[in-house]
């Protein structure tokens, strides 16, 4: 089963995995460098069944990156809240205030001048994948910001289906510029595509990779946009190659880990595409439908931030 590689990679970094003090105070066990490969032929998906996935939240999430926003409204607008805890944290801290986060989310929702202010997230995935900065010289040493970024995206679209042989088919988030300012650097920074006999494949390197939680969003994300790609581009879906590097599982996971190990995958849970509209930017969530998707209960843990 696809899913018995990730669950060879949880019980590797569990029993063998060096203990890290992270970023988050929380501590993990880590490894560095891993590779799992999914088929995406056929509808394949690599959705998790040894837990639910709440799959429509990460096709969401990957709606808002392609409209190249960073805001958290549109996503807390559609009730996705995975994004908030970045906002709150420094809201809590710039303000002194004690908001709860249902409270800190209601008025995100509430005013579009408090999501302004509170909301951004600073020029993270969406702004880098569709309008990374572009800087045009005006003169002797003078670089000019234009007005509009250069769209990877609509890049990569027009290159996969012109020059289908390229090897510089890439989305990259990894913005050295800007990362002080994004709420949290590219985890999922760079996808390299490639077409071969009219089948598309992606390598996604993920960089940092919290295995218990986001992994599973990760995952089923970057096959729906190597899915949406390949429906405007005209190919069949090949595979998803998932690289990581740091790979961690965190040290207060102890219990969805344990849960999760006991659990044996099953079902091969399918993606459909409804429609194929004309351009990457114009998938909606009515698009997708995910059927045959059978999985074990859902496995609640904390998120580090
Ligand atoms: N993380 C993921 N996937 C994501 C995302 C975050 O696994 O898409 F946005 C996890 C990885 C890590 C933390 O545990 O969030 C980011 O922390 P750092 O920037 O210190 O690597």
């Amino acid at each position: 089963h696809y899913e018995d590689q990730y669950l060879a990679l949880m019980r590797r970094i569990w029993t063998e995995g060096t203990v890290q003090r992270d970023r988050t105070g929380v501590g993990t066990r880590a490894v560095f460098g891993a590779m799992m490969r999914f088929s995406l032929a056929d509808d394949a998906v690599p959705l998790l069944t040894t837990k639910r996935v709440y799959w429509k939240t990460a096709a969401r999430e990957m709606l808002w990156f392609l409209t190249g926003n960073t805001n958290i409204r549109p996503l807390l607008q559609q009730k996705v809240r995975i994004w908030t805890d970045w906002p709150l944290d420094r809201y809590r801290r710039e303000t002194g205030s004690d908001i709860t986060q249902d409270d800190f989310e209601a008025q995100i929702v509430g005013s579009a001048e408090f999501a302004e202010k509170w909301g951004d997230l600073g020029p993270v995935y969406g702004a880098q994948w569709v309008n990374w900065p572009n800087y045009q010289p005006v003169g002797e040493g003078l670089f000019q910001k234009m007005e509009k970024g250069i769209d990877q995206v609509s890049l990569l679209v027009e290159s996969l289906k012109n020059n289908p042989g390229s090897r510089r088919h890439i989305i990259e988030g990894w913005n050295v510029a800007e990362l002080d300012r994004m709420a949290l650097p590219p985890c999922h920074k760079t996808y390299q595509f490639h077409v071969a006999d009219g089948v598309l494949s992606c390598i996604l390197f993920q960089r940092s990779c919290d295995l218990g939680l986001g992994f599973a969003f990760n995952a089923f994300s970057a096959a729906l946009l190597i899915r949406m790609l390949a429906n405007v581009c005209g190919y069949q879906p090949g595979e998803l190659i998932w690289q990581g590097g740091d790979v961690h599982l965190y040290l207060n996971h102890s219990d969805l880990v344990e849960e999760q190990l006991s659990r044996t995958p099953s079902g091969n849970p399918k993606l459909k595409l409804l429609r194929t509209p004309q351009s990457i930017f114009d998938f909606a969530i009515e698009d997708f439908e995910v059927v045959d998707y059978t999985p074990q209960s859902h496995i609640s843990a904390p998120v580090a931030v």
